[in-house]
């Protein structure tokens, strides 16, 4: 790839003001959400369109610049930012924020790539109907990024992840054509299905601009309770209990440690619940009801006092009011900023078989906590997908830089213990840059290889965010 710099002005001069270069504009898009990487770049461009997205990637082909797509920039793999060489450009899609149709006949929704993920929620509550992607970054996250990385969150349980709600996307491709799929249709044989090579790519394939999304009937009646357990064996119980009972009215299962609860207590204590830091383990259970909120509380209610006389939960508070299901999913949707306010951490967003999870939770805990003493567990995360977030905070008192020191082995413990639970070393969060030697190890070769030989065909010179998913040949 040159090195050599190429004139700007003809980028600059179709993109007046959206093309920054100033380092005071261009700085907060170059350093991830966790801090954890900081890069530079030429420029950060600002695409109000999609015929604008195509011509910088044009011009990035032409002259042989990487580009870095990059959405709300909350992505926790550092697949957002660019590296430290300052040749890349990066492609803001944060003005390009059209509903562009939504057709509650057909429940389907269609959006530029930067709507806001609220922003398409309340659209489609507008409509009187239920866009469920959820998570706690839906206050600043992008649809473009979400589907990027084929985020999960906490609705996977019910209604699967972002490319189970997604129909069709339009792409720019890495030469700078425009592919309009935006189909809304829930059955199409027509050959290799290139909408989902291009979800869950992290901007490595190609840019998405818009999206046609699934939407659902908004239910009659959402309840939610925090039930205290004394292991990630007994949260299991509980989980397979809540699904005999509510079936699909189960649109949420998170479960968190103890650390959990008292992080944020400490760091976020507008958030905290005591139950949470009182017990080992939590769960936060909702149900959604398409019927009746009297319906909701009974079915709930039974469910709650089944688990007690069964010796499944120890404890247990229903949420009576909006307000206070609002507090218990603001624990929850706080840990992270928690954790991060802690110091330093290691993050495992890994997935096994659901039925595997108590076992990996105890002999993992035990393997690091023998070989780093102190260590400490902040396991938390959507359960019901057999996803958690196994993360780690450095002992007590010790210092952040010696704890990081200790990365390499503190992931390799987890990731052979996920290897032989038959698990994956991203369920969510994707590979960004972090992971891609990693996934080179525990992937086998033909999937690498066949991951290689679609990466080449689709951008074959190399331009679509590289150094993220797949290593820089
Ligand atoms: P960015 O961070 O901007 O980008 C992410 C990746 O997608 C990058 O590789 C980027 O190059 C690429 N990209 C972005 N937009 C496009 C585009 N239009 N076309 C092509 N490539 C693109 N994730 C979950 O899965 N589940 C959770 O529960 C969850 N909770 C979170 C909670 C918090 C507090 C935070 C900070 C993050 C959380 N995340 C979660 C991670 C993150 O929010 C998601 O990965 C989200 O989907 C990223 O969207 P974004 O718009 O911020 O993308
Ligand atoms: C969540 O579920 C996110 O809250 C973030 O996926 C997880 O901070 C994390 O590790
Ligand atoms: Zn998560």
């Amino acid at each position: 790839m040159s090195t050599s710099s190429p004139d700007l002005s003809s980028l600059r001069a179709a993109f007046a003001g959206r093309l920054l270069t100033d380092p005071a504009d261009t700085a907060p898009f170059l350093t991830d959400w966790r801090k954890r990487w900081t890069g530079r770049a030429r420029a950060v461009a600002q695409p109000d369109t999609t015929e604008d997205v195509a011509s910088v990637v044009r011009w990035c082909a032409q002259h042989r610049v990487p580009v870095v797509p990059q959405g709300g920039n909350t992505g926790m793999v550092g697949g957002s930012v660019p590296d430290d060489s300052g040749r890349a450009l990066v492609l803001s899609l944060a003005r390009m924020k059209r509903i562009r149709a939504v057709d509650p006949i057909n429940n389907t929704l269609t959006a530029d790539a930067g709507c806001i993920l609220t922003e398409v929620q309340q659209a489609a509550q507008q409509a009187d109907r239920l866009f469920p992607l959820s998570l706690a970054a839906e206050g600043s996250c992008t649809i473009g990024g979400n589907l990027a990385t084929n985020a999960g969150g906490v609705g996977v349980l019910r209604f699967g992840n972002a490319r189970d709600l997604c129909l069709g996307v339009e792409v720019v491709t890495a030469d700078g054509q425009v592919w309009n799929g935006l189909r809304g249709l829930r059955k199409d044989n027509t050959g290799y299905d290139l909408r989902d090579l291009f979800i869950g790519s992290e901007g490595t394939l190609g840019v998405i601009t818009a999206a046609t999304l699934k939407l659902y009937p908004q239910p009659a009646a959402r309840m939610t309770a925090l039930a205290a357990v004394a292991s990630p064996h007994a949260a299991l119980r509980l989980l397979e209990l809540a699904q005999r009972r509510l079936a699909a009215t189960l649109t949420g299962f998170e479960m968190m440690s103890r650390l959990c609860g008292e992080l944020v207590a400490r760091h976020v204590p507008s958030a905290a619940v005591p139950l949470a830091a009182a017990n080992p383990y939590c769960v936060l259970l909702e149900s959604s009801d398409p019927h009746s909120e009297a319906n909701a509380a009974q079915t709930f209610e039974r469910l709650l006092e089944e688990a007690f006389e069964a010796g499944i939960i120890t404890d247990a508070a229903v949420a009576a009011s909006i307000a206070q299901s609002r507090a218990f999913w603001a624990l929850r949707e706080n840990i992270p900023l928690a954790q991060a306010t802690e110091g330093d951490n290691i993050k495992h967003d890994i997935s096994v078989p659901i039925s595997a999870i108590g076992d990996f939770v105890e002999r993992t805990n035990a393997m690091l906590e023998q070989t780093f003493p102190g260590i400490r567990m902040v396991v938390f995360g959507h359960l019901g997908d057999g996803n958690l977030h196994y993360n780690v905070n450095a002992p007590e008192g010790a210092g952040g830089a010696r704890f990081m020191a200790d990365e390499p082995a503190i992931n390799a413990i987890v990731y052979d213990a996920v290897a032989q639970a038959g698990g994956s070393i991203s369920a969510e969060h994707g590979l960004g840059q972090l992971k891609v030697a990693e996934n080179q190890h525990y992937k086998s070769a033909i999937e690498l290889s066949l991951m290689a030989r679609l990466k080449a065909t689709f951008d074959p010179l190399g331009i679509m965010n590289p150094g993220k998913v797949m290593p820089v040949t």
